[in-house]
C-alpha cells in the first residue's frame, strides 16, 4: 500500500508520561515511530529526553508485533541538534535538581543492540550528538533539506566512541577526520555522496509554481507539509519492505554487521542469537528435555556435521 499509516499514540507504561517525545505505533502494521518533541530547541536532548526515548525503544523492542522502528524529530527544522547546551554542567547534562550525566551513550548502545531495524528519518539538522544518533541507526532516510555535521570542536565537546568509530566505517577515515576536525555542515546531497544516508527524498511537489509565489507564507507552509509527507512516505515504504522479510534473518544480519565493529560486545550479541536459534532445534531440546525428565541426553542421534 502507498498510503501513510494511521498513527496511534502509545502511553508511557512507566506511568510517568512522555513530555519530550511522542511515541506512536501504526495501526495494523508492525511499525513504531519515536519522535523527539522539542522543536523549539531544534530537538536538542536533555537527560529526561533520553530517559523517555529509552523507555519507548524498550517498549518497541518488547512488542513482538513491531518489526521496524522509525526514529525522528518533530517538524522540518531538525532531526536533533544534540545535547541541550543550556543544561550542560561540569558533570554532563543535568535535569533540574539532578546530577549530570551522558545518558545518550546508553541510548546509542540500546539502538545498536535492539534486534530490529531502526530507521532515522531526518528532516533539517542532524548535528552534534543528533548526528551520532542518526549514525547509530541502521538506515537513514533524509529529506532534501537535511543538514549533517559535528559541532563538538566548536562548542567544546566530542564523542570519541561510536561517534568516531562508526563514522569512520561509514564514510572512511579521511572523511571522518574532516568531519570532526573542521566541524563543517554538509547538505543531504553531500551526505548521500559520502555514504552517510541511504536515500534523499525530494521535498517539493510544487515545482510548477513560479518563483515569486513560492515565497508566500502559505506556499512555504504547504511545502513543509509536503516535505514531511514525502519523507514519511518513503521511510514507511522501506519499513514495509523490511517487514515482508524473515525477522530472524534480519536480526542475525544486524548482529553480524555489529560484530565486526563491536569487539567482545558484538560477539556476545551474535553469540546470543546463535543460542536463541539453538533453543529452537531438536538437538538443543534433547538436552533440556533430558534434564527435565531426569534422564541421560541422547546426542548420538545428531550428526557431527562436516
Ligand atoms: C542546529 C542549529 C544549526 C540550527 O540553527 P537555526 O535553525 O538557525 O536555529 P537556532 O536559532 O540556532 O536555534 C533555535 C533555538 O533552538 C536552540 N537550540 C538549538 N540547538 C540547541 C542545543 N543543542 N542546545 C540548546 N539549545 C539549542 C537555540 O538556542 C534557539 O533557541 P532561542 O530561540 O531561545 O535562542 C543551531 O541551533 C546549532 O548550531 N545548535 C547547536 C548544535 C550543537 O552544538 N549541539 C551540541 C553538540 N554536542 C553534543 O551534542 C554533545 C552531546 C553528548 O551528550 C555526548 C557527550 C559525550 C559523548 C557523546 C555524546 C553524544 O551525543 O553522542
Amino acid at each position: 500500500p502507498s498510503h501513510l499509516p494511521v498513527w496511534r499514540a502509545v502511553p508511557d507504561e512507566s506511568g510517568k508520561g512522555f513530555t519530550d517525545i511522542i511515541y506512536e505505533k501504526a495501526v495494523g502494521e508492525g511499525i513504531a515511530k519515536i519522535t523527539i518533541n522539542r522543536p523549539e530547541k531544534r530537538n536538542a536532548f536533555r537527560p529526561l529526553t533520553i530517559k523517555e526515548l529509552m523507555r519507548a525503544f524498550a517498549d518497541a523492542r518488547d512488542d513482538t508485533s513491531i518489526g521496524v522502528i522509525i526514529f525522528t524529530g518533530k517538524g522540518t527544522e531538525a532531526f536533533c541538534s544534540g545535547g541541550d547546551q543550556s543544561v550542560r554542567t561540569k558533570s554532563g547534562y543535568a535535569d533540574p535538581a539532578d546530577v549530570g550525566r551522558l545518558n545518550v551513550l546508553d541510548l546509542q548502545v540500546q539502538i545498536r543492540r535492539l534486534p530490529k531495524p531502526v530507521i532515522a528519518m531526518v528532516a533539517g539538522y542532524a548535528v552534534g550528538g543528533g548526528h551520532i544518533l542518526h549514525m547509530v541507526c541502521d538506515l537513514t532516510i533524509a529529506a532534501d533539506n537535511a543538514v549533517f555535521g559535528q559541532t563538538g570542536p566548536k562548542v567544546g565537546s566530542f564523542d570519541a566512541g561510536y561517534g568516531c568509530s562508526i563514522m569512520s566505517r561509514l564514510i572512511g577515515p579521511k572523511r571522518a577526520r574532516e568531519m570532526w576536525y573542521l566541524a563543517r555542515f554538509y547538505s543531504a546531497a553531500e551526505a548521500d555522496k559520502m555514504g552517510l544516508v541511504n536515500k534523499v527524498v525530494p521535498g517539493s511537489l510544487i515545482d510548477s509554481v513560479n518563483d515569486q509565489s513560492r515565497h508566500t507564507d502559505v506556499i512555504m507552509f504547504m511545502e513543509k507539509l509536503v516535505q514531511l509527507a514525502n519523507l514519511e512516505q518513503e521511510t514507511v515504504q522501506w519499513c514495509r519492505e523490511i517487514l515482508t522479510n524473515s525477522p530472524t534473518a534480519v536480526r542475525m544480519c544486524k548482529s553480524a554487521l555489529n560484530a565486526v565493529d563491536d569487539g567482545h560486545a558484538g560477539l556476545q550479541e551474535l553469540a546470543g542469537n546463535a543460542t536463541l536459534l539453538f533453543y529452537g532445534s531438536e538437538e538443543g531440546n534433547e538436552g533440556k528435555n533430558a534434564y527435565l525428565n531426569k534422564t541421560r541426553p541422547n546426542f548420538s542421534k545428531f550428526p557431527w556435521l562436516p
